[in-house]
């Protein structure tokens, strides 16, 4: 039985880590653009109406970085996750959740302000402070990335999906000036086989990337 993820979005998170491992899915799109009330079966397996979800088998989940965590635990080991016995098991922890908790949740609502909001409430209080808890928490990447290549340390591991993401996202959504060492980072971690092969299953996301490049 293969794994559905349904959505992209974060879900690309979770499709780049299905590549990395070579594990079989299939990728169901959601168009939240049109409205989740009007998706019935993807309403069925997450009626919070937000993506990325799967479903495996009888297993039916949420949150991009807790859906990377189950499947490298059931389907691992994997080097995309250290073990806690390891030297880089804290800062693997640490940054896996980061790009989301820290970044990506934090830039996703200054693009919401920046993008989507009435006029009115484009400059809001809490764009600015979202915007500068994504700021505070970029400089523990920046600091990183001066000691080693990756986050976790010398090797790639599912906490450069979950950055990876978020830093695309800021640059996409909100063209946030990322840093020369950021740059360098993302250039590294998406010219990976397994992004590119993301990349190609991801038509959304593709089209993002490149309507955001012009
Ligand atoms: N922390 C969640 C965030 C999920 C999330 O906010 N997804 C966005 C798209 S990437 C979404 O579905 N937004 C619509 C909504 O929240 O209703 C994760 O990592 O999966």
């Amino acid at each position: 039985m293969s794994i559905t993820v349904f959505g992209e979005g974060r879900g690309f998170r979770v499709v780049w880590l299905l590549e990395e491992m070579g594990l079989p899915y299939q990728l169901r799109p959601v168009d939240l653009l049109a409205g989740a009330e009007n998706d019935p079966e993807f309403l069925a397996i997450n009626p919070a109406g937000f993506i990325p979800a799967i479903v495996d088998g009888e297993v039916t989940m949420v949150e991009s970085i807790a859906i990377m965590e189950y499947l490298m635990a059931r389907y691992g080991p994997t080097p995309l996750a250290p073990t806690p016995d390891g030297a880089a098991f804290p800062l693997y922890q640490q940054f896996l959740h980061l790009g989301e908790a820290g970044l990506a949740a934090s830039i996703y609502f200054v693009n919401g302000a920046r993008n989507i909001a009435p006029e009115a409430e484009r400059n809001n209080w809490s764009a600015g402070q979202a915007l500068d808890v994504f700021e505070t928490r970029l400089g523990l990447v920046t600091r990183q990335l001066a000691r080693a290549p990756y986050l976790a340390g010398d090797r790639f591991t599912a906490a450069d999906i979950s950055v990876t993401y978020a830093l695309e996202l800021a640059k996409r959504a909100v063209g946030f000036p990322l840093g020369e060492a950021e740059l360098a980072y993302v250039a590294r971690t998406s010219s990976r086989d397994g992004y590119q092969r993301a990349m190609a299953a991801c038509h959304a996301t593709r089209a993002w990337a490149e309507r955001s490049a012009r």
